[in-house]
């Protein structure tokens, strides 16, 4: 591959010089299975590029040449005998689980021991992270097991162009990796590559199609069933499992039968035997992926079933071939009237679902956005992850950026997704975000941001988003600053280098707070929204607040915020436990960032930081148009070559244009029509309009 054709497609976190380190050593692979063979097959050709030598070891195969001591790289199973020496007595066999890698390096030697394959690849792109670091001074025994074994990424990719949605809704990278105008796409070597860039990350398995489930898509299931097939094939070599998002009439709408009714028996009977044809076909198939009763979607509503009714019948059809149904609860009244003030769309999750808890069998996972609302870039954690301790619950988060720049804009989510995952609803001594979702079963689920763009994610620099969620699904604990750090450093790895570290600091400089950036110049202090209807993007302050879509900030003359207290308000913060409820009842208490999603305040309303609300919005507009000015500057100091392809420059440019002048955009109506509500003057006198 040339790095100056722009139609090339990037390698993205994993250019073939990720892998120089491993490539020129002398490494052996010990034991069989498919994902062994892939394992093989990436240090096979590691050191054909670069002078390294390979041997494999077949199971009871032995030999002078297979004493581990003439390697000076190891990658076996616990399970290999006899086994290779440099891996003798490191850990004890049956202790690293599915997926799980020990990593140790003595006496020369850098030992890869795991339980079962997909360990080894896990601990094999590990080694790639770690470059030549693998291979010095000695280290003791690391251990590396996934937080959670469900780590999984939607997608929302039609097979049909939708008239009002394209390709792939809410998709800004091209078309779909998967289909092109209504067919499956011949070639799936890019979902290949695809596959093993998730497994570079630690992601496990892939929906494949959107959660809105159109006429063509519902057909998958059936006699569709072969693109799903020959898409399970292509990701299947890097241990990736593919779930389908199925339409919950599907009964009537390709079983010809008259009713969806989850308690019919001839339903039930029609999930059973589809879902068995399924797993005729793919037997490792991962499950079902359901929005019902939501946006327009079928559901069990219609016919006065629960959702645990929706969800069983699916988990019922899944149970004897270990699937799962990842039941969605992003559930609300689409058609509200902005006039009525009592309905809010926050609380509508934990409404429909907190009384179901108990109820859902164990193989359905509750997949909760992590916000109440709809991925806003501030938002309270959703209450519904503490609320159903008999349930498990998968937390949501949205790698697309719907409502954070769309991939026009630079915004690295790793710090977002890391304070959601940190987050104790119970304060302090208890459990994190993260704990409830790894304890309950759930799991983390994100909508990708890939499609067949040449960069895979439209703007480059959106590359590290994906990876950073599929880092921190494996290891929320990970700081996303040094998740960045080793994502730059494989994207572009001469940085690792001396020339390479001012390229790095830049990087950081641009990405390590660009999430807050976004934030100052956009909706302020946790309001939401505020953005152009239906495309999602750029400035319009009242584009949804005479809508039906419950999204409302309520400015007036004298303040704005959603009041949404039990005091005053809707009473949305009795659905937190202690102490996290009361800490967003209380306007003392209530955090900044917070404020307008809680409070309906006065302009005047002095925030913690000493700044009155008014002065805070005109501070921070027109602080975060300035900084992303900077980032524009800091990418023109960048001097193309190496891996950072002509192309790619190019590409990044153009993107920071667009991202200053639409900062610009928001920073000029939101300060103007603030002004222009208030009638309160900037202190410092800058230009509104
Ligand atoms: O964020 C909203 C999007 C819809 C999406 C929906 C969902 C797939 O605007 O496009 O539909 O969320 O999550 O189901």
């Amino acid at each position: 591959m040339t790095h100056s054709d722009p139609i090339e497609v990037h390698p993205a976190w994993l250019p073939a010089e990720a892998f120089r380190a491993l490539g020129s050593r002398r490494v052996l692979v010990r034991g069989e299975g498919q994902l062994m063979d892939t394992v093989a097959g990436e240090v096979e050709q590691a050191c054909a590029r670069y002078g390294g030598s390979w041997r494999r070891q077949r199971q009871g195969e032995a030999g002078a040449d297979l004493d581990g001591s003439r390697y000076e790289l190891v990658l076996a199973l616990t399970r290999a005998h006899p086994l290779p020496s440099a891996a003798v007595g490191v850990v004890e066999r049956g202790t690293l689980g599915d997926e799980g890698f020990a990593l140790t390096r003595r006496n020369g030697a850098t030992a890869v021991l795991a339980d079962e394959p997909a360990g080894l690849l896990y601990g094999l792109f590990h080694v790639a992270r770690l470059g030549e670091a693998a291979f010095a001074d000695s280290r003791p025994v690391e251990r590396h097991l996934p937080a959670t074994p469900l780590r999984m990424l939607d997608h929302w990719d039609n097979i049909d162009v939708h008239p009002a949605m394209g390709q792939v809704e809410r998709g800004y990278s091209g078309g779909s990796l998967f289909w092109d105008a209504g067919v499956l796409r011949d070639d799936l070597v890019r979902v290949r590559a695809y596959g093993r860039l998730l497994a570079a990350c630690g992601i496990n398995r892939v929906a494949i199609n959107n959660v809105n489930v159109h006429a063509a898509e519902a057909h998958l299931l059936t006699d569709r069933l072969g693109d799903a097939i020959a898409i399970a094939d292509a990701l299947r070599p890097y241990g990736i499992r593919v779930h389908l998002s199925v339409n919950f009439a599907s009964p009537i709408a390709l079983g010809g039968l008259p009713t969806a009714d989850p308690l019919d028996a001839q339903v039930r009977a029609w999930w059973e035997e589809t879902t068995r044809r399924v797993y005729e076909s793919i037997p490792d198939f991962g499950g079902y992926v359901v929005k019902a009763d939501s946006e327009g979607q079928p559901g069990p509503f219609a016919y006065d079933r629960t959702h645990a009714d929706g969800a069983n019948l699916l988990a019922d059809a899944l149970a004897p071939f270990g699937g799962i149904v990842h039941w969605r609860a992003f559930v609300y009244n689409h058609r509200q009237d902005w006039r009525d003030r009592s309905t809010d769309r926050a609380r509508a999750a934990y409404d429909h679902f907190a009384p179901l808890d108990g109820q859902f069998r164990e193989n359905a996972i509750l997949q909760v956005k992590y916000g109440p609302m709809d991925f806003q870039t501030r938002e309270p954690v959703s209450p519904v992850i503490a609320a159903m301790p008999s349930t498990r619950v998968a937390v949501e988060f949205q790698v697309t950026q719907e409502y954070t720049g769309q991939q026009r804009h630079v915004c690295y989510l790793g710090p977002l997704w890391s304070e959601v995952l940190g987050f104790r609803p119970w304060g302090a001594e208890e459990s994190t975000v993260a704990q409830i979702a790894a304890a309950s079963g759930g799991g983390l689920v994100a909508v990708s941001n890939a499609g067949d763009d040449p960069f895979w994610t439209g703007h480059p620099l959106a590359q590290a988003n994906l990876y950073a969620f599929g880092r921190l699904a494996w290891d929320p604990g990970l700081d996303p600053i040094a998740v960045l750090d080793e994502w730059i450093d494989l994207t572009f790895q001469p940085a690792a280098g001396d020339g390479g570290a001012k390229l790095r600091d830049t990087l950081h400089a641009m990405m390590d707070e660009s999430w807050h950036v976004y934030e100052q110049y956009t909706a302020p202090l946790g309001v939401g929204f505020m953005v152009r209807p239906a495309d999602h993007y750029g400035p319009s302050v009242d584009g949804y607040e005479y809508t039906q879509w419950g999204t409302y900030h309520f400015a007036d003359r004298d303040g704005v915020g959603v009041d949404r207290t039990q005091a005053t308000g809707t009473g949305f913060t009795s659905q937190y436990p202690k102490p996290s409820g009361e800490m967003y009842e209380s306007l003392e208490q209530c955090p900044d960032e917070l404020l307008l999603f809680f409070h309906h305040v006065p302009y005047t309303h002095v925030l913690h930081n000493g700044s009155t609300v008014i002065q805070h919005i005109y501070d921070t507009h027109f602080e975060g148009a300035e900084r992303a000015a900077e980032m524009r500057r800091a990418w023109e100091e960048v001097e193309p070559g190496g891996l950072i392809t002509p192309a790619l420059y190019a590409r990044v440019r153009e993107r920071l244009d667009e991202q200053v002048r639409c900062a610009q955009e928001w920073r000029d109506q939101i300060n103007t029509y603030f002004f222009r509500k208030s009638g309160v003057p900037d202190e410092r006198g800058r230009r509104i309009y």
